[in-house]
């Protein structure tokens, strides 16, 4: 074999490749090889030397000039107060010579200011005077043009400066405060571009209206960058509200986002708000600045299209009044302006003393002092302050007792990031009997005494399950010492918090534990055979499929099964025709508000929360069933709302009309989000047993479709596989009875429940479940649907995002009432039944 010709080495190649030339010389005549050799080499080096010296120094010049000298382009904006200047009606308006003239002055005390510093002067390109308010005000914008490496020295120049009060030549200005911060160049650039500036100034008496451009009948644009520049008159605040909002939904640190500052330029420290994605209407996005000035900025990115905001202001006089002496036995308070946004730079302080020998207390029904990334354990911003000890952040219900009939609540907002407030009332109470007929929580709340011992935390600090003796139905948790019913030993379910319940229920070495708690060998993993019963060995398979299709397997349209849990809508396709992704059966169980309402307490729904809800009225009682929108026609509701009885006929479709979108009943008529439907077909199950309740599903058919809107969206409905494992949270809704033999709800009610063990369920009611049914609620009762409520939707907030119909309120022993949990109809078990009768 011939060796091939050597073109390389592998040796690793030296700089400029002589050192190869030399090596592969014939050595034919080595003395004069050696001469010529030691002659050259040195010729060589003085060549490689010159060399990677002009280079290095070629590489120096080029850093310098290209990297090191590289103008940054940077802006600063501030303002500075000037004391000697009186506030004219014409310093509002940048075209009027009154304005240029205040605007050259402070520009010329500015510039002097920069001049006379020189980490600044050198690199000063501009200096803008943007704006004037009541102070007076003077905001600047001013850019930098800066090689890099003095950039972190302008930073500190600009952050030291002081602007004195100047004496030149020609003018006097006295300056009392100088603020500079940098500012996001291309922002800065883009929102004097004029084209989305809007000054607006607010009329006596009447609200003004402003809106992102094409509200309502187009997008806001991608990549713009609006403001809104709002005044009032002197002596005045401003008020803001959103009454529309509907952004792109919020991504951490970009995506679009509108920003309101408590200032007229876009100073971070003076940001009151950063909102972004949509809020109900009954979010109460109302704002109140400390001056006569507010700014709103818009900034969006490069994709979606989303309808935007609209938004109207007014002014109203000013006052920083608040907090007060408060004399009576009871009574309320809140932070200004509450359930609006507080204003920044408050400090109200509440002196309460009730009358006689009684003490006080107080009870913190609604709590929102939340800022981001500030810490709440030491509330450094904004607080409120009781004997010493400072609250921030979002809390749920609290309540501060005093040994004495007096307190002092003190809140303080510092210059940034506001919030809701506070909404609180204070009690008077007898010192030696707190809660009279209730438990006396350590927190001086007051609870029921069948509260006290039943194996949960009512009091929020656990002193109701303090030192209780465990009833023989019960256990005792190792950490908190908290008796729990017996049946929540492994249930699966961390209920002690210490996972003490979860302990010994180990299976042997090489075995798995299932869900039911049942322990099977590891082998039997993945073997295409239910061997735990309740498809937990078969779950977590990847999308295996079998060729034995069972109940806890994923049946595809074209009939495979697969073994992974839950596999539809997960984004990923796992059945070979795609059909648990597809798109008619995933669009639902979506809401169109991310955001919550925290201001109605409680248990009120928000708007849009639940926007499958719909109410079935009929002429003699109105509100009597629930029912759940699965598609533009369909309603999902249970049996027993449709047995005809006392001289109604409840199976006939005229007696029904579906109310869908609908928040209050008493706006049923009003509302524009409310669609009315009568009902054309009305389907019980053919096996529902009315003395068992057994199989009670009906579905309903509307006259005519329903288009979706933000109020009005479908449920997605689970396949028969899907698994909602015992002590997962899940929602009942409906507009039932607020109590056993109440009346009632106006507005949607919500409950978190938990879904309760079905043998243990069973046994608590007497054996009257069904394989068919499902239990949900607490053993403590409390919580609960109750008599209207029947029809409406369990629903289940799920891994993959959507919202899926769990259950179907059914029936109950009563509501609410210890080991008495609600019973539903099992919605997965009636998934053939669904699409048998309704091809969904
Ligand atoms: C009813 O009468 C009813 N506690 C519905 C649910 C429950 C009780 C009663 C559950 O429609």
């Amino acid at each position: 074999m011939k060796e091939p010709d050597i073109k390389y080495n592998n040796r690793p190649q030296s700089f400029n490749g002589i050192e190869e030339m030399v090596e592969f010389l014939p050595a034919t005549n080595s003395k004069k090889m050696e001469k010529m050799t030691t002659k050259k080499k040195l010729l060589i080096a003085g060549i490689v030397g010159t060399a990677a010296l002009i280079s290095v120094a070629v590489g120096l010049l080029v850093w310098h000039f290209a990297y090191r000298n590289a103008p940054v382009y940077k802006v600063y904006t501030g303002y500075l107060t000037i004391g000697n200047v009186r506030f004219l009606d014409a310093h509002e308006n940048p075209a009027s010579p009154e304005f240029a003239d205040l605007a050259s002055k402070v520009s010329e005390v500015l510039l002097n200011a920069y001049q006379n510093d020189p980490a600044i002067g050198p690199y000063v390109v501009n200096c803008n005077i943007t704006a004037f308010s009541e102070g007076v005000i003077s905001y600047y914008l001013s850019e930098f043009k800066v090689p890099a490496y003095r950039e972190a020295a302008l930073d500190k120049a600009m952050s030291e400066l002081k602007v004195k009060t100047t004496n030149l030549r020609r003018f006097n200005l006295a300056v009392d405060t100088f603020v500079a911060y940098p500012t996001d160049p291309q922002n800065a650039r883009m929102f004097r571009d004029n084209r989305c500036s809007f000054y607006l100034h607010a009329t006596p008496s009447v609200a003004t209206r402003f809106s992102t451009p094409g509200f309502p009948n187009f997008p806001y644009r991608p990549n713009s960058r609006c403001q809104w520049a709002l005044r009032a008159d002197a002596g005045h605040m401003i008020l803001l509200h959103f009454k529309t909002f509907k952004m792109e939904a919020c991504k951490p640190n970009k995506g679009d986002y509108v920003t309101v500052y408590d200032s007229l330029t876009a100073l971070e420290p003076r940001i009151m708000v950063k909102l972004c994605g949509s809020y109900p209407p009954s979010y109460n996005l109302t704002f109140v600045s400390s001056q006569n000035v507010m700014l709103v900025t818009m900034v969006s990115d490069n994709v979606g299209k989303h309808p935007g905001f609209m938004a109207e202001f007014s002014q109203i006089p000013k006052t920083t009044l608040c907090g007060g002496m408060l004399r009576d036995a009871s009574g309320v308070f809140s932070t200004p302006f509450y359930p609006a946004h507080y204003p920044p730079n408050r400090e109200c302080i509440w002196d309460i003393q009730v009358p006689g020998n009684q003490h006080v207390k107080v009870r913190f029904l609604m709590f929102y002092l939340l800022e981001p990334s500030v810490p709440i354990t030491t509330c450094p911003n904004d607080y409120v302050e009781i004997s010493n000890k400072r609250y921030c952040g979002e809390r749920s219900q609290f309540v501060i007792s005093s040994n004495s009939s007096k307190m002092i609540v003190k809140f303080r907002s510092d210059q940034s990031y506001t919030d809701t407030g506070f909404m609180a009332e204070y009690l008077s109470y007898e010192p030696l009997n707190p809660c009279p007929d209730q438990f006396t929580c350590k927190s001086g709340r007051c609870i029921d005494l069948v509260r006290k011992c039943d194996g949960w935390n009512d009091c929020g600090d656990s002193s109701d399950e303090a030192s209780c003796n465990c009833s023989a139905q019960q256990f005792r948790c190792k950490t908190n010492q908290m008796c729990k019913p017996k049946f929540f030993l492994c249930d699966g379910v961390n209920d002690c918090g210490d996972e003490t319940d979860e302990l010994d229920c180990k299976c042997p070495a090489n075995h798995l534990k299932c869900r039911n708690g049942k322990c099977i060998p590891q082998e039997k993993k993945c073997d295409r055979t239910d061997d735990c019963g309740d498809g937990t060995d078969e779950s977590e398979c990847g999308s295996a499929l079998t060729t034995t299709c069972t109940e806890n397997t994923y049946k595809c349209d074209n009939g495979e099964c697969i073994t992974k849990m839950n596999p539809a809508c997960d984004g990923v396709t796992d059945c070979s025709d795609g059909s648990d992704e597809k798109e008619a059966s995933c669009s639902c169980g979506k809401r169109p508000y991310s955001r919550k309402t925290r201001i109605v307490g409680g248990v009120n729904a928000d708007i849009g929360e639940w926007p499958w809800q719909v109410s079935l009225h009929t002429k003699k009682d109105g509100h009597t069933c629930g029912a759940s929108l699965v598609s533009p026609t369909i309603l999902v509701s249970a049996a027993h709302c449709f047995q005809d009885a006392s001289g109604i006929r409840y199976s006939d479709p005229s007696t029904w009309t579906a109310y869908l979108g609908l928040h209050n009943q008493a706006t049923r008529t009003t509302s524009s989000d409310v669609v009315e439907r009568k009902i054309k077909k009305v389907v019980a199950h053919r096996e529902f047993n009315s003395y068992t309740y057994d199989n009670d599903i009906a579905y309903l058919e509307l006259e005519s479709p329903v288009t979706y809107t933000d109020f009005i969206q479908p449920i997605c409905i689970p396949d028969s596989s899907r698994v909602f494992p015992v002590g997962k949270s899940i929602w009942v809704t409906g507009w039932g009875a607020l109590s056993e033999g109440g009346s009632g709800a106006q507005v949607l009610q919500k409950a978190e429940i938990r879904i309760i063990n079905q043998t243990e369920c069973n046994k608590l009611l007497e054996d009257q479940l069904t394989p068919r049914m499902i239990c949900a609620g607490y053993v403590s009762g409390g919580i609960d649907a109750c008599q209207g409520d029947s029809g409406g939707p369990l629903s289940s907030v799920e891994s993959n995002g959507k919202i899926y119909l769990a259950g179907v309120v059914s029936w109950g022993e009563g509501c609410a009432r210890r080991n008495k949990p609600g019973v539903y109809t099992k919605v997965t078990g009636m998934r053939d039944w669904i699409k048998q009768n309704t091809g969904l």
